[in-house]
């Protein structure tokens, strides 16, 4: 990793998560794909030679767990959803420069290679411990076979990560009061043999790693408070037939035959793979995968790392979803470092995607599917930028089908697509194409601006800032278009006329060379339009500032408005899945008994009651608990005062709609302090939904509930 500004003269590579194949891809996933994509492609524009690789997960309990649920062979079942994804990427014009999967000979043997570098420098060893063993099926649970509680936060969790609370990953034996997902019955534990990877050995390693990385603040600074104590061991075994096996004769230890590779080897492993493929289709001297990932020298095996490594290696760029930070910047450098490899140069970890203001659920079929936007027959750019310009890009970020259409029909038909189609227009009817005169000095120092903040935007991996460049560019068009009015200068100041319209050509050509990135299939349409020659995909940024074509033919609308009545349609749809799910579930409005929490046999004295001070409130602040992706810092009036509260609600409410909401508070619940934030109070809810309880006529602020 070299940290010269981009473009540097190495080569890099910019990979994203690879997607479990275990099932539909939905909005949530394609985030963070769009995000890889058009960083990938902003920094060829800026003339950084990127490889932008990804491939599907095929292998661990995600895909077993699934296929078995179909009762289909993980492979078949794998392959499948790979085959899949291959062709759904493309559609939202996510174009990897190599797809693989897993389960290939390219990443099966470097991950063999891996493990086996790994044991030559010690770092390996075998222990006994304890899995989760189902006895009526007699057979081990690693990791999603078992679910319990999460041992460092107490929430729900499945048995390798703390998916509904802390987001840790957890080790074997973590769990508690464990659950097998075959049976339902409670899990038993039982001894076996296991290899681990000595994590500690990298400690220090992965403190200067984090100071040197780039990227999102969560994926730096998140990592911190993981390896601040002794880093456990990572086991990197499980007993499964599924999955890459544990290299033959790399130890002594012959209890590794029945053992494959825990899903986490070999799923990062794929980005080298990947590059790797990459470059042996495009020849080793256009893309050199090696100077990339490896390093050359003695130092392979050892735990330093080196500077001077860094002068002559490529950029590797990881782009992943915020839940696999821990994965990406702890395990993942220390597995590079033990097997001689390059490190990260920087870390996206991308916020997640709700639904409607609740977060998206698959279980419960609140989710915006790939193929479903695609069947309702909206341009893939138009959600390339939705996503990309609705939030920075670890904030989570809310997808609707109504703002959908209210973004696209105010920012690209009313803005963008109303400046290039009036400019291109007017100049086609009155000058068959771009005046002949040159562009005002004015023009172009604003066209300048925009390539400088382009270059700045991809270099700070400021996705959302480079996406927003084409319509702060065509509004600034649109401005000086209806301040010139150049339809009364035609006739009496045909000179300054021209110069109107040769300046908004030029800023159309610029428009379509900084809005590529994101919106790479409409800029295509506009260069055409624009009557240039080839793919805007291949010009440099400073393209923006050379003469458009003398001619070109009249131009069509480059976006169409989005119609109501396809929105409630879609809205619609929508809320009927939701609820048809929700009634699969028992989770209606009269639920089967079955599903609700035993009633309290213990009864209570109304002295006991009167203890509990509960009071109507009204929430005039919520935002948003730095690295607790669940709670919410609420400000709840009382009447007597305003109370600071935690409460457990990020992701089942839209921040946006709580203010104004009138809520029940207990007032006297001890104080506490939950992720460095005092609070004073608890605002009472129902269920995993967490409905607000509320009052329904018009008690006032303050007054006591009995
Ligand atoms: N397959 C998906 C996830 O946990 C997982 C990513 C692997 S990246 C190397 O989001
Ligand atoms: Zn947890």
């Amino acid at each position: 990793m070299s940290h010269d500004e981009f473009p540097t003269d190495h080569p890099a590579v910019v990979t994203c998560g690879l997607p479990y194949a275990n099932g539909d891809l939905h909005v949530g996933h394609l985030r963070t794909y769009v995000a890889g994509d058009a960083l990938s492609r902003g920094l060829r524009r800026i003339g950084q030679q990127t490889a932008f690789v990804c491939g599907s997960d095929m292998h661990g309990t995600p895909v077993a767990v699934n296929a078995a649920e179909d009762g289909v062979e993980p492979r078949e079942f794998a392959l499948e959803y790979h085959e899949r994804y291959a062709e759904t990427f493309p559609q939202f014009n996510i174009e990897f420069d190599n797809y693989g999967h897993t389960d290939d000979e390219t990443n099966t043997e470097l991950t063999q290679e891996f493990v086996r570098s790994w044991v030559d420098g010690d770092h390996v060893h075998e222990k006994e411990i304890e899995v989760a063993w189902d006895t009526e099926e007699d057979q081990p649970l690693p990791d999603r076979f078992v679910e319990g509680t999460c041992p460092y936060c107490g929430e729900h969790a499945r048995g390798d990560e703390c998916d509904e609370g802390c987001q840790r990953h957890l080790e074997p034996g973590d769990i508690e009061d464990p659950v097998s997902t075959i049976t339902g019955n409670p899990a038993q534990y039982r001894t076996r043999e296991h290899k681990f990877l000595r994590l500690a050995d990298f400690q220090e390693y992965l403190q200067g790693f984090l100071d040197r990385i780039e990227g999102t603040d969560n994926a730096q600074n998140q990592p911190r408070e993981w390896i601040d104590g002794e880093l456990q061991d990572l086991c990197i075994t499980r007993d499964m037939d599924w999955g890459i096996d544990y290299p033959a004769g790399a130890d002594e230890a012959d209890t590794s035959e029945e053992l494959v590779l825990y899903v986490w080897v070999d799923a990062p492993i794929e980005y080298v793979a990947s590059t790797k493929q990459y470059a042996e289709r495009v020849g080793t001297d256009e893309y050199d995968w090696e100077q990339v990932w490896k390093i050359d020298g003695d130092a392979e095996h050892g735990t330093e790392w080196d500077e001077e490594w860094t002068d002559d290696s490529g950029d590797i760029v990881h782009v992943i979803g915020r839940d696999i930070i821990q994965h990406h910047a702890v395990f993942w450098p220390a597995m590079l470092r033990g097997a001689g490899y390059n490190e990260p140069r920087s870390i996206l970890a991308t916020g997640f995607v709700g639904i409607d203001g609740k977060a998206l659920s698959t279980s419960r079929n609140r989710a915006v599917w790939a193929d479903e936007y695609l069947d309702a027959g909206f341009h893939p750019d138009l959600f390339r930028y939705y996503i990309a310009t609705g939030a920075g890009l670890e904030t989570d970020v809310d997808f609707s089908w109504d703002r959908l259409a209210e973004r696209v029909n105010g920012e690209l038909v009313g803005n963008l697509g109303n400046f290039v189609n009036r400019a291109l227009l007017f100049a086609h009817r009155n000058y068959d194409g771009t005046p002949d005169v040159d562009v005002s000095d004015d023009v172009r120092d604003r066209i300048e601006a925009t390539l400088d903040a382009f270059e700045a935007a991809v270099r700070n991996y400021d996705i959302r800032s480079l996406a927003e460049l084409a319509t702060e560019l065509s509004d600034y068009g649109n401005e000086y278009i209806q301040r010139t009015e150049p339809w009364h200068l035609l006739d009496d100041e045909p000179e300054a006329a021209a110069q109107v319209i040769r300046d908004c050509v030029q800023i159309a050509k610029a428009v379509a060379i900084v809005m590529q990135p994101v919106l790479p299939g409409k800029a295509e349409r506009l260069w055409g339009q624009l009557g240039e020659a080839g793919s805007v995909a291949d010009v440099s940024l400073s393209t923006a500032l050379e003469a458009p074509p003398e001619t070109f033919d009249e131009p069509d609308q480059l976006f169409a408005q989005i119609d109501d009545d396809h929105i409630v349609e879609l809205n619609e749809e929508l809320r009927e899945r939701v609820e048809d799910a929700s009634d699969d579930d028992g989770d209606d409005e009269s639920p089967d008994t079955a599903a609700l929490e035993p009633l309290e046999t213990e009864r209570i004295g109304f002295e006991d009651f009167e203890n509990v001070d509960m009071r109507v409130g009204e929430i005039v602040s919520a935002e948003s608990v730095e690295d607790a992706d669940k709670l919410l810092q609420l400000a709840v009036d009382i009447g007597y005062e305003v109370r600071q509260v935690v409460a457990g609600l990020a992701e089942l409410h839209a921040v946006d709609d709580l203010p104004g909401t009138r809520v029940i508070l207990l007032a006297n619940m001890e104080q506490a302090t939950i992720f460095g934030v005092e609070s004073n109070g608890m605002v009472l809810a129902a269920g995993d939904e967490a409905d607000l309880l509320t009052t329904h006529d018009d008690a006032p602020v303050g007054t006591r509930v009995k």
